[in-house]
């Protein structure tokens, strides 16, 4: 009996081992995809289809955007000889019946001598395209045809907190005051690298006059700290209650790598649009971007992340302000993007998001001996009361000329016909 149970054991573990595998064709994916996470094993990257993102198609994605770009009228460049530059604009806001933005407006008697020469520069010769500035401002009645009104804020005398430029201005609106905050220069861009800290003037309009506290009311960090040399592109928005604003540093520089620095944003806070401001524990809260743009998103808030680190060219969002998780990617990203957001400083807890502002194109001659900057009207859908579906395309067609201009450098055609040489050399079929 004993040896007929054992035979019986044996011989159904060995039936089990040899069993077909477990039936793994289970039905193939859908044709008709589900809105809902299927139940079903899937591969991280369509799991990630379900779990990363607002929908599982871009279009349906309401932070999902292409971007489209309108020249603006009503600035005047001087022929583009890099004497007269624009960049870094506000936010547009809508007040008396019209829009407003701020931006850095450079006019020099003659064009930049370069970051590198910083040292060659003077009262009157800038180093950087954003040396020598001061805060201009204008105001349209349909966003594409502007009328320069001229400075909001002028560089301060010695030694004032931008005496040297005052730039990358940003507005708040703050129970019926106006608030702009600003990098201030110190000393010519470039001489130990582009670094300030950001000051800040307030008005009882948004046509002026602007005081300035003479005061820097975000510092930059401690000695070894990231953020110890550059508070960039503060970005001011109302949330909780308190003034947020988001900046950017830039660390880490090693001359190894190129470019040598990592570009990543915080966020400090206040009760106060004069401060106090207290820097967030977890900065920095964004791993890429330059000049980045965010705006009031549902509970959350949402940034168009471009220009630099891992996560550039995506739009990203957190719920909480601070966790940003990326929220869709695109391209033709706008550059310094300031957007028209009617619920920036309402203390939102569902924002509608935006569809247009304004933007910049750095040397915009593409000639660096004439280095200029302009500004310019970028359009989207990231709005939840807009739905342009000809805003949700997924592909942009450059054309070959495009392609071509993004041509290989001279040391990249040295390299390839080396290795050509070794190959035909060594006559070794791959
Ligand atoms: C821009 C902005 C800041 C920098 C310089 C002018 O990219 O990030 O403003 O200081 O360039």
């Amino acid at each position: 009996m004993k040896k007929l149970l054992l035979f019986l054991t044996v011989v159904t573990w060995i039936g089990s081992c040899q069993q077909k595998p477990a039936d793994t064709t289970q039905d193939a994916f859908p044709f008709f995809i589900t809105e809902e996470k299927p139940d079903r094993p899937l591969s991280a990257a369509v799991e990630r289809n379900y779990d990363g993102y607002m929908a599982v198609r871009p279009e349906q994605n309401e932070l999902y955007t292409q971007f489209k770009y309108t020249p603006l009228k009503g600035f005047d460049y001087h022929g583009g000889d890099g004497t007269i530059t624009r960049r870094d604009p506000s936010k547009v806001i809508f007040e008396n019946g019209k829009y407003y933005v701020w931006y850095t407006y450079r006019n020099t008697p003659v064009k930049p001598v370069g970051m590198a020469r910083a040292k060659e520069a003077n009262d009157t010769i800038p180093s950087s395209d954003w040396d020598l500035a001061d805060i201009w401002y204008a105001t349209s009645r349909d966003g594409f045809t502007w009328e320069e009104q001229g400075v909001a804020v002028p560089r301060p005398p010695k030694p004032q907190p931008g005496w040297r430029s005052v730039t990358t201005t940003d507005i708040l609106k703050w129970r019926g005051k106006y608030y702009l905050y600003y990098q201030a220069f110190m000393e010519a861009s470039g001489l130990k690298g582009d670094n300030c800290p950001v000051a800040v003037s307030h008005a009882d309009s948004p046509d002026g006059p602007w005081t300035p506290t003479n005061e820097v009311v975000i510092a930059n960090g401690a000695a070894g700290e990231w953020d110890q040399f550059k508070i960039h592109d503060p970005y001011p928005l109302v949330h909780d209650g308190k003034i947020y604003i988001y900046y950017k540093s830039g660390f880490d520089d090693r001359p190894e790598y190129k470019p040598s620095k990592i570009r990543m944003q915080g966020l400090a806070i206040a009760d106060d649009p004069l401060g106090p401001f207290e820097k967030h524990p977890l900065n920095p809260l964004i791993n890429s971007g330059h000049e980045t743009t965010l705006f009031p998103f549902k509970e959350g808030v949402a940034a168009i992340v471009q220009r630099n680190g891992m996560e550039h060219n995506t739009i990203q969002y957190a719920k909480d302000w601070v966790n940003f998780e990326i929220a869709s990617i695109s391209e033709l990203l706008p550059i310094a993007a300031g957007p028209f957001i009617p619920d920036a400083f309402t203390n939102t807890k569902d924002g509608r998001g935006i569809n247009w502002g304004l933007s910049h194109f750095i040397n915009a001659a593409s000639d660096w001996s004439r280095n200029h900057t302009i500004l310019t009207r970028f359009d989207c859908d990231l709005s939840l009361d807009v739905h342009d579906e000809q805003m949700k395309g997924h592909y942009l067609r450059y054309s070959p000329e495009f392609h071509y201009k993004q041509g290989l450098s001279k040391e990249q055609v040295e390299r390839i016909k080396r290795e050509n040489k070794e190959r035909m050399t060594q006559g070794k079929s791959s």
